[in-house]
């Protein structure tokens, strides 16, 4: 399969994180991208191809504008408040209060801020953009007939939401992918988030959408990032009543438990019958991530690509998370080449 990778994900190079009330070196870096492309082309996958530029109007379909203008705008504008670090919203709108924000730079980091995990630097919008035309490339890919392709998205994408960036995550790909083929004329898609974590954001994206079934295998939010979404009972709304499914998952969970529910997951989307599927692919239930409790093994990683390709549709994988820097490469490569074999 066509992998789309753009060397423009460098441009986000953050040199801080919140984390524990320090400031540390960020997990996601660009060492990660890296490491998938090295594996990429020695596995013999196939091509690695550029990505087109659609320009924003499918980004559009997905965010709010006013927050895409916020993100190209975030960095000169904080620069010019004289401040000297990366870009960190100390301050949020309280619940339940009549809090409007200003225009301050400040005001405007809390409003679409949700945490302060994630620090913006100069280039991080051109790299998101460049990371969104990658995940488009891949579905125009797929949508012009290709059985699957790998979008090397970087930064990653499934905690963004309409208005709200966070957990590394400012553009969402595999929502603007999954819209872009509806777009293109499919009737139903399905988005599978097998990343460590919950996809929180193509939730919130889809929740109210009956013709996008959304589900996601991830650490129980009681204990695990982004701690408040991602329960069972967390289904859809109005007509999306029944199109969103989520499978929280306790310390420790080796291939066994995961695999259960990743076969309940495709059952479902089976059922469900979509015209296209996107997978968020993260492989941060890797036994040795430091994000996460899982304990999934790197042979596991070819059995859930081969499950995912005995549904038979066409698929775009969109890279998400994955902090082990040892074996990010052999585990998402993994997962497309169990796919493949399928
Ligand atoms: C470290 C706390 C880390 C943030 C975790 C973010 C996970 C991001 C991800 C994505 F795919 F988006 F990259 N908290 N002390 O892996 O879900
Ligand atoms: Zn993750």
């Amino acid at each position: 399969m066509l992998t789309a990778y753009s060397p423009d994900h460098r441009r986000r190079d953050a040199q801080t994180e919140l984390s524990d009330g320090c400031l540390v070196a960020p997990f996601e870096c660009p060492e990660r991208a890296e490491q998938v492309l090295a594996r990429v082309r020695e596995s013999g996958l196939g091509p690695v191809v550029p990505p087109r530029a659609f320009g924003l109007d499918p980004v559009r379909r997905i965010h709010d504008p006013a927050f895409l203008d916020f993100l190209e705008q975030v960095w000169a504008e904080w620069t010019a408040s004289g401040a000297e670090g990366e870009a960190i919203p100390s301050i949020w709108p309280p619940r339940g209060t009549d809090a409007r924000a200003t225009g301050t730079v400040t005001a405007r980091l809390g409003t679409y801020a949700l945490g302060a995990d994630t620090s913006i630097t100069d280039g991080t919008w051109e790299a998101a953009c460049a990371a969104a035309d990658v995940a488009l490339t891949g579905a125009a890919a797929v949508a012009a007939g290709d059985r699957a392709a790998f979008a090397l998205c970087r930064p990653p994408g499934h905690h963004a939401a309409r208005d709200l960036y966070g957990g590394y995550c400012f553009l969402n790909n595999a929502a603007v992918a999954a819209q872009t083929f509806l777009d293109g004329g499919a009737g139903r898609a399905a988005v599978l988030d097998v990343d460590f974590h919950h996809g929180n954001g193509t939730q919130s994206i889809f929740y109210d959408r009956a013709e996008v079934l959304f589900l996601s295998l991830h650490g129980d939010p009681d204990l695990a990032f982004p701690y408040y979404w991602g329960r069972t009972d967390e289904t859809g709304v109005g007509r999306g009543d029944g199109a969103t499914g989520n499978y929280p998952l306790p310390p420790g969970t080796t291939y066994g438990t995961w695999g259960e529910a990743l076969e309940a997951a495709c059952r479902r989307i089976a059922d469900f019958a979509p015209d296209a599927l996107v997978v968020s692919l993260g492989v941060d239930g890797y036994k040795d991530d430091p994000l996460s409790f899982f304990a999934l093994e790197t042979e596991d990683y070819l059995r859930c690509g081969a499950r995912i390709g005995k549904l038979g549709l066409p698929t775009l994988f969109a890279l998400e998370g994955g902090y082990d820097l040892e074996t990010i490469g052999d585990n998402t490569v993994n997962v497309l080449l169990g796919f493949e074999g399928a």
